[in-house]
């Protein structure tokens, strides 16, 4: 039977590609902030309804770099339900994570434990839109401001997620995002930091290139972390299918709700009113006494015949060796993230799954 993948990558025709290519190869300029880098930029920022971008070779660079941009030290409030890259950024900068715990209706960080976990070290919040659901930005927000603290957010999975027609992205001091292969919009590897004013993106502009203004001069320790022009070229490309591929992406999400409304002991996220989704997860959550299996029998049965979910977001970061000594790594302190990471599994979910890919998933909960 054909494997079916939790995701799939968005792939920009063959022959447009190659094409770019061959503009690319005349100009023999590759990298290094090329006519590419700077289209995509610019395309970027209208797509996203956002006024300044700058492109990265990732989506781990870009954390790792707003903390250097805003000078983050200390100590710093983030979620153990995410992707490990998200606390190693801080790790990299030398500074302590802290984790509270989340809310069970949106995964993300739960505004009411972060006021409790301030202390006189702490310098920033570090919250994930994680599946691109909105976190409460309003509230998060309102305690950066009462303390003043710097807020971060991790948008590597809210491309394109909009609540009352503003995009996400413009919440808080700085957004990330990632353009891995396996993301809604891809440029193979890579990501991008989103600003708000000029000065925030040339100070990262140069951060992302070794910390040069000019050719003589070194402002900071930067890294190298420069989109080349392939990558830039092609994430040009997948651009203009994005809104197709999301659009999709609902039709996806659609049947599941449908089919599994009904099903005893499965839940899922509904649409939130007046957000736009770009449904790049699509998790399911397993109550094994009512479901009659538990999450892992589940996973390893579809597993078995080829039906590869996967388990997004399980072990918690707070349960790795690198982290699990911090006083906030107990699980006493993380009672929800704890429950929902060991009740999820996210359902194959991309553009290009077809009416029996879908089929196969579904019978696998009695449909
Ligand atoms: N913050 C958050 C919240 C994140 O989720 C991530 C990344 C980051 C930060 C860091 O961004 P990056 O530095 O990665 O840009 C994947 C991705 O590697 C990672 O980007 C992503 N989050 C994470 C949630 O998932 P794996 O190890 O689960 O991926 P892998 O290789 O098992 O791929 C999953 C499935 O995707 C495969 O079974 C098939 C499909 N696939 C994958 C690749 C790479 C393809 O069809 N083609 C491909 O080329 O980590």
């Amino acid at each position: 039977m054909k494997q079916i993948t939790v995701t799939s990558p968005l792939l920009p025709d063959l022959d447009e590609f190659h094409s770019l290519l061959k503009e690319i190869w005349d100009s023999k300029w590759i990298t290094n902030n090329g006519s590419f880098h700077k289209r995509l930029e610019a395309a970027l920022a209208e797509y996203l309804k956002v006024p300044y971008v700058s492109l990265f070779t990732n989506g781990t660079l870009p954390l790792i770099t707003a903390l250097q941009a805003l000078r983050i030290t200390g100590e710093v409030i983030t979620t153990p339900y995410s992707f490990v890259a998200t606390t190693h950024s801080l790790w990299w900068n030398g500074i302590k994570p802290v984790f509270v715990d989340i809310e069970a209706d949106t995964c993300g960080m739960d505004p009411e434990k972060i006021e409790a976990a301030i202390t006189p070290k702490t310098t920033a919040i570090m919250p994930v839109h994680c599946y691109g659901k909105p976190c409460n930005t309003a509230a998060i927000q309102a305690i950066a401001d009462k303390y003043g603290l710097k807020v971060i957010y991790d948008a590597a999975h809210a491309f394109g997620v909009e609540v009352g027609g503003e995009s996400i992205l413009k919440a808080g001091d700085l957004s990330t995002l990632s353009f891995h292969a396996t993301k809604v919009y891809n440029t193979v590897e890579g990501g991008a930091l989103v600003m708000h004013d000029e000065t925030t993106k040339k100070r990262i502009d140069y951060l992302k290139n070794f910390g040069f203004a000019n050719e003589t001069t070194v402002v900071a320790p930067g890294i190298n972390s420069k989109m080349d022009e392939v990558r830039a070229a092609y994430g040009l490309l997948n651009l203009r299918q994005v809104d197709a591929a999301i659009e999709a992406r609902q039709k996806v999400a659609r049947k599941y709700r449908d089919a599994l409304r009904d099903v005893d002991g499965v839940t899922f996220f509904e649409d939130m009113s007046g957000v736009r989704h770009n449904y790049s997860y699509f998790p399911v959550f397993i109550d094994d006494k009512k479901f009659g299996m538990t999450r892992d029998e589940l996973y390893f049965k579809m597993k078995e015949a080829n039906v590869l979910g996967r388990r997004y977001f399980y072990p918690l970061i707070s349960e790795f060796s690198t982290y699990r000594g911090l006083p906030s790594a107990g699980r006493e302190n993380l009672p929800v993230a704890h429950k929902i990471a060991d009740s999820v599994i996210c359902l194959p979910m991309h553009h290009d799954l077809s009416e029996e890919d879908i089929a196969r998933v579904l019978k696998f909960f009695g449909k």
